[in-house]
């Protein structure tokens, strides 16, 4: 096992030093708070002890060799894996030198975790309907660090372990005032114009940007209406495409924008001509970006098949909607580990500007592990 340290200002910072380095099979066997001196002064810095195997732990081969379908049976076989491995007694000690560590006996004093309160985080998870292999590599990072865990920090362990493989990014504005032309693509109802409407509204109270929205939605009675109250209400200027042909058009009628949304109509994904009919539209334009929206109501399997379908619009990232309906949010997580596609945006709620959350991979895990919305 390769061991090394990776400090940086945030959590999430180090784990990217991590990964960047350790690639991502790297795991994280602890972490803690340091205070370092920088040209600011004395600053909060994070911490990660981190490691990688160098061949494959047949353990977890075990695992998979056993098709455990019932829920119960699954946490039973983790459970028995993990005493397996608890068995190991070995600790890595801090020497005090940043980049140096010593492998020695274990000392006794540390409070081991117990096999029950393990079993407890495995059931959450379940609970919270994790993927098996997410929940799989948990326990694996656990078991390895296990000199490290006790009861008194086990809940951090599994968030920073869940958080580290959460793929998020962020909004940003282009520079030199250039145009920044967004769109938002997904299922019908699931939230895109009023995601659409709180960006544009923050957007231009926040950000001081002139907004210019795009409608291609005249196939659902009343949206374009829904749109138009908003954008008169908050000043924000509307145009609405009927054709594909007009899109040019009308983003040259906003060239004075610093930024465009064009909000879809929310077409059934099982309906490939009526998908294409949409990126009719927006094949005329040169995107920036464009974001699925899927809602955290829906099952993992949906979701997932969601993100497939949607893959003709060639998205870059997902806006994750009514989190506030929610009841378990290992979903959230499911479909952003197996699509590959980092989170932007969380939506709780219906108020406009105010229900939306920038994607943070700390708070995502901590919903999961919780249950709550913090
Ligand atoms: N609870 C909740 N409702 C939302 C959220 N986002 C949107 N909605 C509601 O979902 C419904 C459909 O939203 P809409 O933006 O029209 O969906 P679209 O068809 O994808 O454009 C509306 O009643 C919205 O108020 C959210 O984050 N939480
Ligand atoms: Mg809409």
């Amino acid at each position: 096992m390769k061991i090394k340290k990776f400090v940086a200002p945030t959590l999430k910072e180090a784990s990217a030093l991590m990964k960047k380095e350790l690639g991502n099979d790297a795991f994280i066997l602890s972490t803690r708070v340091l205070n370092k001196r920088t040209d600011l002064g004395i600053q909060k810095h994070f911490e990660i002890t981190s490691g990688v195997e160098e061949e494959l732990d047949m353990v977890l081969a075990e695992v998979d060799n056993k098709h455990t379908n019932k829920e119960e049976t699954f946490s039973a076989e983790l459970m028995k894996l993990q005493k397996k491995v608890l068995g190991n007694q070995r600790a890595i000690i801090n020497s005090g030198d940043s980049d140096t560590i010593v492998i020695a006996p274990k000392p006794k004093k540390r409070r081991k975790i117990s096999s029950d309160q393990l079993k407890q985080y495995v059931d959450k998870l379940i609970y919270q309907e994790v993927s098996k292999p997410i929940i799989k590599s948990i326990v694996n990072q656990i078991k390895k660090s296990e000199e490290f865990i006790d009861p008194t920090n086990i809940e951090d362990y599994v968030i920073t372990s869940l958080s580290s493989i959460i793929p998020t990014t962020s909004f940003e504005i282009k520079k030199h005032g250039k145009q920044k032309v967004v769109a938002i693509v997904g299922p019908t109802g699931v939230g895109k114009t009023t995601c659409i409407a709180k960006l544009a509204a923050i957007s231009k109270i926040l950000n001081n940007l002139k907004i210019g929205i795009i409608s291609i939605d005249t196939y659902r009675l009343g949206a374009i209406d829904q749109l138009r109250i908003f954008s008169e209400v908050s000043s924000i200027d509307m145009l609405v495409a009927y054709e594909a042909s007009e899109m040019p058009g009308l983003i040259k009628k906003f060239s004075d924008k610093d930024l465009i949304f064009i909000d879809t109509a929310g077409r059934a994904q099982r309906n490939l001509t009526e998908l294409k009919k949409t990126k009719e539209f927006l094949d005329v334009v040169n995107l920036d970006e464009t974001y699925l929206a899927i809602s955290a109501t829906n099952s993992t399997k949906n979701l997932i098949d969601v993100t497939k379908k949607f893959e003709i619009f060639d998205y870059s990232a997902l806006v994750v909607t009514k989190i506030d309906e929610g009841v378990v949010y290992g979903n959230i997580l499911n479909v952003a580990v197996t699509s590959k596609k980092p989170l932007i945006y969380l939506t709780n709620g219906q108020v406009i500007p105010d229900d939306i959350i920038a994607a943070d991979s700390d708070f995502i895990a901590k919903m999961v592990v919780t249950g709550e919305i913090s």
